[in-house]
């Protein structure tokens, strides 16, 4: 009787320590899947050459900072950029020069802007912006700033130093039924900044646009 019930207490030690084993095994695994699973997502929502949110990614969250700041009566404003003349960078400097002017604006962006607001690689040169709890006012402000001081940079080239300057449009919550709207709005407001000489940034509120009259250099 002694000897079978050491034989069976042996058993389940053996057996328990197993399922111990196994389970340890099923928890490594289930943590490893979830990490590559969060390396996977973050890959698909992210541009490869700037690390920004990708159109798809920044319009998920485009359209929740939305519905928020409608919901809770707070301002919005959206913002789209693209490079003035940049098919004269890659046709003069090359592609590789291109893509450092393109990485430096998604750069230069981050540094300047809120850590509330969001940027997007919108397509090959073009970038939108959310910035929430920001009117049209603060919003154009902002942006014209950075636009002035993007334009002081220059990029050692030959024969001479290459400047590159973007234009843009802003709109805010009320301009637009949604998000895509909003952008869509901006976009028509950007055609106008690229219109007018380019190097300058427009609204689709002529108020906005007078309070601020500045003299447009098309320096590329
Ligand atoms: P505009 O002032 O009217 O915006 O003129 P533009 O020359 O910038 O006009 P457009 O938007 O037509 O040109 C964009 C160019 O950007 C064309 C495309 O070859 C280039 N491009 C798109 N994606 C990339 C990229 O990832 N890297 C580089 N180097 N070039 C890109
Ligand atoms: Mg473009
Ligand atoms: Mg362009």
């Amino acid at each position: 009787m002694g000897a079978a019930s050491l034989v069976f207490a042996s058993f389940v030690v053996g057996a328990t320590r197993k399922l111990s084993d196994a389970m340890e095994k099923a928890f490594r695994l289930t943590r490893e899947m979830e990490y590559a699973h969060s390396i996977a997502s973050h890959a698909a929502q992210t541009d490869e050459l700037t690390g920004l949110k990708n159109r798809r990614a920044f319009f998920q969250q485009a359209k929740q900072t939305y519905e928020h700041c409608k919901r809770n009566r707070l301002p919005l404003s959206v913002l789209m950029l693209d490079i003035d003349h940049f098919k004269k960078v890659n046709d003069g400097h090359g592609h590789p020069m291109g893509d450092r002017v393109i990485k430096s604006l998604a750069l230069f962006l981050k540094q300047r802007l809120r850590k509330t607001d969001y940027i997007g690689r919108y397509g090959g040169e073009e970038f939108a912006v959310v910035m929430p709890d920001t009117d049209l006012k603060s919003a154009y402000s902002v942006l014209d700033e950075i636009r002035r001081r993007f334009a002081e940079i220059h990029y050692p080239a030959q024969p001479v130093d290459l400047f590159c300057t973007f234009s843009a449009g802003v709109v805010e919550l009320g301009e637009g039924d949604d998000a895509l709207m909003m952008a869509s709005q901006a976009d028509e407001a950007l055609y106008l900044a690229k219109k007018a000489g380019r190097n300058q940034v427009h609204t689709l509120r002529e108020d906005i646009m007078l309070a601020k009259r500045h003299t447009p250099v098309d320096v590329v």
